[in-house]
């Protein structure tokens, strides 16, 4: 189909607003906008399925940029398309509080599926997208009903494809032959340093066919047939993910700024601006203009939107009809509710469970609850026998059995990271994701962004500590708990024996507004006597007294988390006999614990008290609870190769440093 007057109209729109709002905002990037916005425009009027006036219509095509810096593309078509997006908010892009910030974010704006603006982020968000797709129409669709059928686009740049995780989540899609993912390459030859030639020399089609994809070029992106046929072909290919790699000119129509590097992260320039209109034989010069009729036919997209919403809808309630058990658990699971019930399910854990590290007791955990949270799907980056995070019994996800609920994501952190937020936004699922603690580090881009989301997806990160032993100093977590601890909306819980690790399943379950990372042992944790101790409930409180002082109020109170919180009830005995009295406070989450009201914190930590913290980690964290007349033990340094039991003894974190530090606080050292 030749490029109409009326194409052409509609197209510019998308490069006059981008031109226009990064003029005003006086930052941003017009160069991809105006490079793609023929790309933009048909897909946005002629494949994708969605409804501007209900952007959460569950069956709508999922589409992802993840080149963020390119958000004017999406606001621009957003506006057009008639989401709840308005030509003020596009003249507000970049400003305080507007729906239309620097780069796209996930429940700001109507129509933004996911935050991206770290690269590649949004390419693996795509495959967890494209995975969650698969895998709910697997277990809900019928032979003669699919309700759950629907694409996932995504465009990558330059920078997408240099960066590392592209590689693994483009690998894994590959290897499950996710036939509804398709990605777009935006293959302009440049980047914010200049011509891709000074860096980049992947022959990228190549890549994604050695991954398994299959491959389109086009010659030119402002070929409106040649992205049409592509698309379909793309779509007819069901049995492997699609990459179009679309050569494109960035700025495209600016007379001295196409193809350079500086059309991409600055504005044009009002004269440039005004030649580029001019270049473009645009009917107007007026910032933010949008002919009439290129606006009706944008708008019509609303019509056809509603239509295809309702055509779905008339399928869903005929399936509804059909299969009413299936509608009902679908619908709790879009609700994000739990079913009624599954607490029943949590593990008691006794004295004749005897000594259990927390990671096996997770698994047991998992595994009892599995049945009654079917939501609850993911698995490890290749290390499910010593995280403890297969559902025994399960089928895993596969090319051939997209309804399996256990995950090999392989040795892929940051990927497996990425397809969890993918997986969470798209909706129906509480993804997990296991790896040890240390290799979260090799996640962690991927797992600030679901805090910056509040996704609820949960990390299992075992081998705590240098309580892992002879692995060493590379497998030992020095920094990592402090530094977690950093992430706001996030939630770290460190528990200490088997009943806190059920209840650390049970709070992360129920903590619905942001990831929660479950930090377990590798070694063998000694049984918390209940009867003579606290219950495990208070892990929901975050912290909680666990064993008081004898005789009287607290001289000190001794407080840690996890495999040390043995350590502390060991010293408040020794305290005991030396006649000083220590409170033992478990805190295995700072988060949490911090979100209770000040009375129920004072009457943990009472004000006036001094305090002792020991974590077999870097204190840092801990400063903020003891305050500045406390004492946090823990480590400076890197950790060893030896026997665990040896290390602690060297790396000073005992009972007896525990003791000492109370004693010195207290005046009777
Ligand atoms: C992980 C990450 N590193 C660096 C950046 C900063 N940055 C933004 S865009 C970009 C590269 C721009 O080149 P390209 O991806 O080709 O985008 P284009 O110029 O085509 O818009 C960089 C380095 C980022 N957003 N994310």
């Amino acid at each position: 189909m030749p490029q109409s007057k009326l194409d052409e109209l509609c197209i510019n729109a998308i490069r006059v607003l981008a031109m226009d709002a990064v003029q005003k905002a006086d930052s941003g990037h017009p160069g991809t906008p105006m490079a793609l916005a023929p790309l933009a425009y048909v897909l946005w009027t002629r494949h994708l399925r969605y409804n501007p006036a209900n952007p959460s219509w569950i069956d709508r095509d999922r589409f992802v940029l993840s080149a963020g810096h390119a958000s004017m593309l999406l606001y621009s078509v957003f506006y057009l398309t008639g989401y709840d997006v308005s030509l003020d908010d596009i003249k507000h892009f970049r400003q305080w509080e507007s729906s239309t910030p620097g780069h796209p974010e996930y429940g700001y704006t109507p129509g933004v599926e996911t935050t991206t603006g770290p690269l590649g982020q949004g390419l693996g968000n795509s495959v967890g997208m494209a995975i969650a797709e698969a895998q709910l129409g697997a277990m809900f669709n019928k032979s003669d009903h699919a309700v759950i059928d629907h694409h996932t686009y995504f465009i990558a740049s330059d920078g997408d494809m240099m960066e590392g995780i592209s590689h693994e989540a483009s690998s894994y899609a590959g290897h499950l032959a996710l036939g509804k993912l398709i990605g777009f390459y935006d293959d302009n030859h440049i980047t914010i340093e200049g011509d891709t030639a000074l860096t980049f020399g992947d022959d990228t089609a190549r890549r994604f066919e050695a991954y398994g994809w299959h491959v389109q070029r086009i010659e030119d992106a402002n070929d409106l047939d040649a992205l049409d046929k592509a698309i379909v072909a793309a779509k007819e290919i069901t049995d492997r993910p699609s990459l179009i790699v679309v050569r494109s000119h960035i700025g495209f129509g600016s007379p001295n700024k196409h193809d350079t590097a500086e059309a991409h992260g600055s504005p044009l320039g009002a004269d440039e601006i005004k030649l580029t209109k001019e270049a473009l034989g645009y009917p107007s010069q007026e910032p933010f203009y949008v002919a009439p009729e290129a606006l009706a036919h944008w708008r019509s997209m609303k019509d056809r939107g509603a239509q295809l919403e309702q055509e779905w809808k008339a399928r869903y309630d005929a399936w509804k009809r059909g299969y009413p058990t299936d509608a009902k658990e679908l619908e709790r699971r879009l609700r994000g509710d739990l079913m009624e019930g599954w607490e029943d399910l949590i593990p008691t854990f006794t004295a004749e469970n005897g000594n259990v590290a927390s990671r096996a007791a997770s698994g047991a955990v998992l595994n009892s609850i599995a049945v009654k949270v079917p939501e609850l799907v993911g698995g490890s980056a290749d290390l499910a026998s010593s995280t403890n995070t297969i559902v025994k019994g399960a089928p895993s996800i596969s090319r051939d059995d997209y309804a399996g609920r256990n995950f090999h994501f392989g040795i892929r952190e940051h990927g497996m990271g990425a397809v969890m937020n993918g997986m969470a936004v798209h909706g129906g699922f509480i993804p997990y994701g296991a790896t040890f603690l240390i290799f979260s580090d090799y996640m962690r881009p991927a797992v600030r962004l679901a805090a910056i989301m509040k996704q609820h997806v949960i990390y299992v990160w075992t081998h705590d500590s240098i309580g892992l032993g002879e692995d060493g100093p590379t497998h030992q977590p020095i920094e990592q708990l402090s530094t977690l601890r950093a992430i706001p909306d996030f939630t770290l819980i460190r528990p200490a024996d088997a009943s806190e690790t059920a209840e650390a399943w049970r709070a992360a379950l129920k903590h619905k507004d942001g990831p929660v990372a479950l930090v377990l042992t590798r070694q063998k944790l000694g049984f918390i006597d209940r009867t003579r101790n606290a219950s495990a409930a208070g892990v929901a409180k975050g912290a909680y007294v666990l064993s008081d002082a004898d005789g009287g109020a607290p001289q000190v109170v001794l407080m840690s988390s996890g495999s040390e919180v043995a350590l502390i009830l060991e010293a408040q005995k020794k305290l005991q006999d030396a006649g000083v009295r220590a409170r033992v406070v478990s805190m295995p989450s700072h988060e949490l614990f911090a979100a209770q009201s000040q009375e129920y914190r004072d009457s943990v930590l009472p004000p006036g008290v001094k305090r002792v913290s020991i974590e077999a980690g870097h204190p840092m964290s801990w400063q903020r609870w003891v305050g500045g007349d406390g004492i946090a033990l823990g480590l400076h340094r890197f950790g060893a190769s030896a026997p665990y039991k040896e290390l602690y003894e060297h790396l000073g974190i005992t009972v007896d440093k525990v003791v000492e530090s109370a004693k010195q606080l207290v005046g009777t050292s």
